[in-house]
């Protein structure tokens, strides 16, 4: 099997997430390090077009968004699983609901200024036209009694004495719950909120302490040959999943619903009920095949 690469840059919440799930499957990969604003050739050379953060790369297959992610080391490493006692709809769920908090915890951060510089905030900005940047100061009070609000709940989940958000063994709900929170050291209100809350406080120190399994570096560069020189791995067809209207190989566009992150175009593969897949030519890596979530994004035929 091909070593995993992830794509990422380390002020990343979300990459934190994925960090976490080879920490808690104890897996080594290599880390490419991507520019935090755009341009970013490297990636979206592989992705075509796609430019959050992080992207996980697996040979010539590219997992676009931590769900994508997910799905796929749960596939490939089921053990220790992201869902030790199943319910999976609750740690879909709880994942979700839990990473309401990033984007209030972004809104802080522009509103107080500070943390990011100008090239960041202008980037930004061109990622989400619909956002009055400007407007964000106004709201950090609002924003921080929201994510008291968040950070509450937690806090009240763990009340029984449990270890992590569903039991005593971590899942996929704790390092999604995690990484919007970290992030809330950075600022110093937000900091002096989180430490109000001893429960969480103690919950993320034992998530942290799951680590980040065992990483390497490698340059962009040497992640596309590695793409170019390898071959997608084989999906099962179940055609009965494929959505109504589209068949295996025609020309499609995935549209993420998150603004900003980017339109990939390309040919429409065997996907399953919780997967898109399409098949892309890149000029520098070759054939390759780039994974979606479901969730938070659209396919549509283009042909
Ligand atoms: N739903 C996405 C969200 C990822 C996301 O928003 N990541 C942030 C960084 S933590 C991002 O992409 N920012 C813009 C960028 O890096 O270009 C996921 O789960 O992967």
């Amino acid at each position: 099997m091909h070593e995993i690469i992830l794509h990422y840059y380390d002020m990343s919440p979300y990459a934190e997430k994925v960090r976490l799930m080879f920490g808690l499957k104890g897996l080594p990969w290599r880390s490419v390090q991507i520019p935090i604003i755009m341009p970013k050739p490297d990636l979206t050379e592989l992705t075509g077009g796609f430019r959050r953060t992080p992207v996980m790369q697996i040979g010539a297959d590219i997992y676009c968004d931590t769900k994508a992610c997910a799905r796929a080391l749960e596939r490939l490493h089921p053990k220790p699983s992201l869902f030790p006692d199943g319910n999976p709809a609750t740690v879909w769920g709880l994942s979700r609901w839990a990473e309401t908090s990033f984007m209030m915890a972004v809104t802080v951060f522009l509103g107080t200024g500070g943390l990011f510089d100008e090239a960041f905030i202008e980037d930004r900005k061109k990622m989400a036209p619909g956002v009055d940047f400007s407007k964000a100061g106004e709201v950090v009070p609002a924003k921080l009694l929201q994510l008291r609000a968040n950070l509450d709940l937690l806090e009240e989940q763990l009340a029984d004495g449990r270890l992590f958000l569903l039991g005593n063994v971590p899942s996929l709900a704790d390092l999604s719950a995690y990484h919007p929170h970290m992030f809330l050291k950075f600022h110093p209100t937000a900091k002096t909120l989180l430490e109000s809350f001893e429960r969480v406080q103690a919950w993320m120190q034992r998530v942290g302490t799951i680590g980040h399994g065992e990483r390497t570096e490698l340059a962009s560069s040497d992640a596309i040959d590695i793409a170019r020189n390898a071959s997608p791995a084989t999906i099962e067809c179940d055609e009965s999943t494929l959505p109504d209207g589209l068949a295996v190989g025609a020309p499609v566009v995935v549209v993420p619903e998150e603004p900003g992150s980017g339109i990939v175009s390309g040919t429409l593969l065997a996907s399953d009920v919780q997967e898109i897949a399409i098949r892309r030519q890149s000029e520098r890596a070759g054939e390759l095949v780039v994974h979606f979530p479901r969730e938070d994004y659209l396919v549509v035929a283009t042909g």
